[in-house]
């Protein structure tokens, strides 16, 4: 096969893909607007923000979302429908980070502002309904859109105790029913944040509750958005996928989107180059921390953790934890709060194990070859064997 053929099934490709978006699209269109009947461009308007940084914010998701710049139309449209397709949140044993990360901005973002307009069925931190009125919503929207609403869970599922850790409104329900009640009808089910998709805070060593993650709770596909918290656009790119494609994501080994979590944190760390110079911070306050050296030696877990965060950063795209001066914590990484700790030391001279958790090399660090790891060796080695495995639910990108 020449260049030339190469490049054009390139095109046909994408022109392919083009077309099966665009009828997806077309489809949802024809469904009713699920709230009152205003446009999001005059939602936006009224929050102060022009057609043109809407279609500047619809390129910038696009290239998030790895399609050509072509794509950025079909984008901006699959924003406009987001009013289409019913959404449950729920929330179980956590902080609320999350709802946060999303919300929570004196101006509000794009991102904040599309989640304004989506139809948000029920969500108890936003929903103006208390006691039995929010608990007859939730009934409601999970019969009325049955088969076709989004499900997203925000939080680990406690189970010890029958479940009765975390009982919610008057008939004290537990987290795990409404989960798994809400799970059962859902056309999609992400679980939003660390918590949801691994157990997360209240998961960690001697996690006195049981909790677990959603995806142990339901034996439906749940795409996991990992982060404590995660960033708005991951929350948000995640949802306009979905109504974009209508199918489930290509996902890693951890059911993380790829777009988003395919890369370590070191691979696109602004310090890199220090990194790789051999420059580090020795301590906090020192000369390399005013010189914004690289963070390994205080205890940085960027080569050990997949997220985007330099690119998509946190506030308003304001900051992410490493250019505000402190390391990764490993925060999108299953049981990191039992891992990736002390937080502020490397992880030199210990067995490590953790990333290879549930890739079916778990035991431990010998199991893969790889012994007691020396400092710079172990990002190189975990990233190395990861990549060896092949991800069985890989779908479309
Ligand atoms: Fe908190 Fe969400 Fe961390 Fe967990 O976040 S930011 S504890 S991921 O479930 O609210
Ligand atoms: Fe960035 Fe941390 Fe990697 Fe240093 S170790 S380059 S601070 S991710
Ligand atoms: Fe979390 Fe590390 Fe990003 S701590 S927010 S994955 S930089």
């Amino acid at each position: 096969m020449n260049i030339h053929s190469l490049g054009e099934g390139w095109i046909l490709q994408e022109q392919r893909l083009y077309e099966k978006l665009t009828k997806r699209l077309n489809d949802l269109e024809k469904l009713p607007r699920l709230k009152e009947n205003k446009s999001i461009e005059s939602h936006l308007e009224e929050n102060g923000v022009s057609r043109r940084d809407f279609m500047k914010w619809a390129t910038a998701i696009t290239a998030m979302l790895a399609l050509p710049g072509s794509f950025t139309p079909l984008v901006a449209k699959a924003a406009k429908l987001s009013d289409r397709l019913p959404i449950i949140w729920l929330h179980m044993a956590e902080c609320t980070g999350c709802s946060e990360s999303l919300l929570r901005t004196d101006a509000p973002t794009i991102d904040s502002l599309i989640f304004d307009y989506i139809s948000l069925e029920y969500h108890e931190t936003l929903m103006a309904a208390a006691g039995w009125q929010a608990e007859g919503n939730l009934e409601n929207a999970i019969e009325t859109y049955k088969g076709q609403y989004i499900l997203m869970v925000e939080g680990g599922i406690p189970s010890g105790n029958s479940a009765h850790y975390l009982t919610i409104g008057g008939h004290g329900h537990t987290g795990e029913y409404s989960a798994k009640k809400a799970s059962k009808n859902a056309a999609a089910i992400f679980a939003i944040g660390t918590c949801s998709s691994y157990g997360g805070v209240q998961a960690a060593i001697p996690n006195p509750t049981g909790a677990v993650a959603l995806s142990k709770i339901t034996d439906k596909p749940v795409i996991n958005v990992p982060g404590c918290p995660p960033s708005e656009k991951n929350i948000v790119g995640t949802l306009l996928h979905y109504i974009l494609y209508g199918t489930l994501p290509a996902l890693d080994a951890y059911n993380r989107p790829k777009w988003a979590y395919a890369k370590r944190v070191h691979d696109l760390c602004e310090r890199r180059g220090h990194f790789d110079a051999g420059e580090f911070v020795e301590e906090f306050g020192d000369e390399g921390a005013k010189k914004g050296y690289c963070l390994y030696k205080v205890g940085c877990k960027g080569p050990y953790t997949f997220n985007n965060c330099s690119k998509n950063k946190f506030n308003s795209h304001m900051s992410w934890p490493i250019q505000a001066g402190h390391g990764c914590i490993g925060c999108s990484e299953p049981d990191f709060w039992d891992t990736m700790g002390p937080f502020e030391e490397p992880v030199a001279n210990r067995l490590y194990n953790t990333v290879f958790k549930g890739l079916g090399a778990d035991a431990t660090a010998d199991k893969i070859g790889v012994g007691l790891l020396t400092v710079t060796g172990i990002g190189i080695a975990a990233h190395a064997a990861i990549s060896k495995f092949k991800n069985p639910k890989d779908g479309e990108e």
